[in-house]
Order: C-alpha cells, then structure tokens, then sequence
C-alpha cells in the first residue's frame, strides 16, 4: 500500500469511529505532543469524541500547542474524567499511535493488547524503525524527520485545512525532530513542510525558543562525553565518538530507556555532531541494552554519502543518514576504542 492510500484510509477510519484515543510515547517530546495535538483537532473537527494520553508529560514544556491541557499525563486520572471504573479502551472504537517506536513506550502494553485481541482497530503514524507490530494500519516511514512531517502529509493528502494552530504543530514536531533544521534528517519535503506551515501562520520564534530550551539534563551530559571523546581520522576525513553502556547508566541511572527512547537520542546526538567542520562524516557508536553495538552514521554538509560504509557493516539507511547493528561490545585500549564481537 502506499503512503498515499495509507494516508487516506487512516482518515477514513477516523470518520467510521465515533471516540478515539490518542497516545504518544511516554516523557513526550515535542514530536510527540505536536502529533497528538494535531489528530486530537482534526478529529474534533470531525465531530469526534476524543481523549489524549502521555504518560509524565512536563507540564511547561510545549505549552503553547493546541488542547495541551488536555493531554492526559495519569492513566488513572483519565479514567475518572471518562467516568470509568475499570476498562477505559472499551470507551474508544479507534485508538492512533504516533511516534512511539515501541508498544512499550505507549506504557499501555497491556491495556493495548488486551484492546486488539477484542478486534479494536489501531492506527500508527510512525517515524521510528520497527519493533513492534500490533496496529491494524501502519503507516511508518523512518525516512522523515519527524512524526509531525508524515502527519502534515496525512493532511495534505486528505485535502484538510492547514490552520495556524495545525501549522504550530507540524512546525514544532519538525523543529523539535531535526534539531532546528540542522540534522541531515531535515529533507527538501521536510523543508517543504516547514514552509507551508509558516505561510499558515505557525508562531516561528516562539516556537524556536521553546525548542532549544527543551534540552534535559541526561542529555546534555551524553553530549558531554561524546564531544569529549571525538575524534577526526584524517585520511579518511570520517569523526568518531564512542558511548559505552556504563555511561549510559551511569548518566540515566534507574531512568531506564527503551530502545526506541535510546535510538532518538542518539540519533539526536549524532545528528548534532554532523554540523562538524573538518569531518566529511561522523560515526557515532554505543552499546544497547541487548549487548549490541550500534552506530549512527551521518554525512556533514559538504560530506560523503554514508549509506554505503553503512551497508558494508550490515546495516542500512539513507544518503545523509544511515546506521547499523551487529552484536559486540566496546573495549578502551590505551589511545583508541576497539569493537569486539
Ligand atoms: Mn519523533
């Protein structure tokens, strides 16, 4: 099926459904939050009933984005404002999903599974590989920036009105994704996207402020240690940066993060990296909770084509952004760090 017929069926299941669910991954970013903004208007729009859920939302962050006060951060509390006791999926005939990766970081897995196996439809607008597989539609596309730009698609393609309060949410998604433009993840259509919404009005500055202060603090210092152990390989023009597990403990300590939270911020971290002058590309690499090695390759503005290196180590990906997976760990030799596998 293509994008185009996915795009349009997923409108014509919300028209079918009377009361909708909509989720985003838990500690939502603002990818998340702006794709759950978005679904929850165009289905009020429709006339539905809906509820939105996002499990330890920040109450400061992104605020300004339309029906944010609405966005439901306690499961429990959702079901005493729904005036339900015990199983509150009965209530909804659709459930969407947008930008979670994994059914994990919903933190409804069961409720989830429970819902599907009585035949609830689910819809999952998605830009994260694959883990899981439970929605009746998928429609996931790692190849775009961000939630946010598959869901400005998904109203292009079924011709609904790109309001200004729209607008603020497919700029925000996008902007929160790319780093403010400057991942290589930002395409010629995410910048297409971008510029629709700023004709409809989207509020650009306000929403720029919001995006570069949204840094946490585990983040910050993740970039720390990456910057700090950089390194150029000069004949080859390709900077490298390495993350071992204990540092990913040491710095999330019992903030465990699944895979899918893990692989946006590294590929947040890597795609920040590729702003480097003097790289022709950058390999950033770490080890997961499963005892693999991952990488993130990306090209810098005027770099190589990374999809090749990247294919040569097993793995995949696209021109300015690709990456790969194969089991390992990393050891510390006295000047350099060595993949054992
Ligand atoms: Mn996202």
């Amino acid at each position: 099926m293509s994008m185009q017929v996915k795009l349009i069926e997923a409108y014509q299941m919300m028209r079918l459904a009377k009361r909708i669910l909509i989720i985003a991954h838990l500690r939502p970013d603002g990818d998340a939050l702006s794709s759950v903004a978005a679904i929850s208007l165009i289905a009020k729009d429709l006339g539905k009933d809906t509820a939105c859920y996002c499990k330890d939302k920040n109450q400061d962050l992104f605020n300004y984005l339309p029906g944010f006060s609405e966005i439901e951060s306690d499961w429990n509390k959702l079901k005493s404002e729904q005036g339900v006791s015990h199983n509150l999926m009965e209530k909804f005939d659709l459930i969407i999903v947008n930008d979670c990766g994994s059914l994990a970081r919903t933190a409804l897995v069961e409720e989830i599974k429970e819902y599907k196996s009585q035949g609830g439809k689910i819809i999952e607008f998605d830009h994260h590989p694959r883990i899981d597989k439970y929605a009746s539609l998928e429609i996931r596309y790692p190849e775009l920036s961000s939630t946010s730009e598959l869901i400005y698609r998904f109203i292009m393609v079924n011709k609904i009105k790109l309001s200004r309060e729209l607008a603020d949410c497919v700029l925000t998604g996008i902007l929160t994704d790319t780093g403010n433009l400057l991942y290589p993840s930002a395409s010629d259509d995410t910048l297409k996207a971008v510029a629709a919404a700023m004709t409809a009005g989207a509020h650009y500055s306000k929403i720029v402020s919001y995006t570069l202060k949204n840094k946490d603090m585990s983040v910050v210092k993740m970039w720390g240690i990456a910057l700090e152990r950089l390194k150029i390989n000069r004949r080859y023009q390709v900077a490298t940066s390495v993350i071992t597990r204990q540092d990913i403990q040491e710095i999330l300590g019992n903030d465990r993060l699944d895979g899918a939270a893990e692989s946006d911020l590294f590929s947040g971290l890597a795609g920040f990296l590729s702003n480097l002058a003097g790289a022709k590309a950058i390999v950033l690499i770490y080890e997961d909770a499963n005892g693999l090695i991952k990488g993130s390759l990306r090209s810098t503005p005027n770099g190589f084509m990374v999809d090749k290196l990247a294919r040569a180590l097993g793995g995949g990906g696209h021109e300015r952004a690709a990456g790969f997976s194969f089991p390992g760990h990393l050891e510390k030799r006295e000047n350099h760090w060595m993949i054992i596998s």
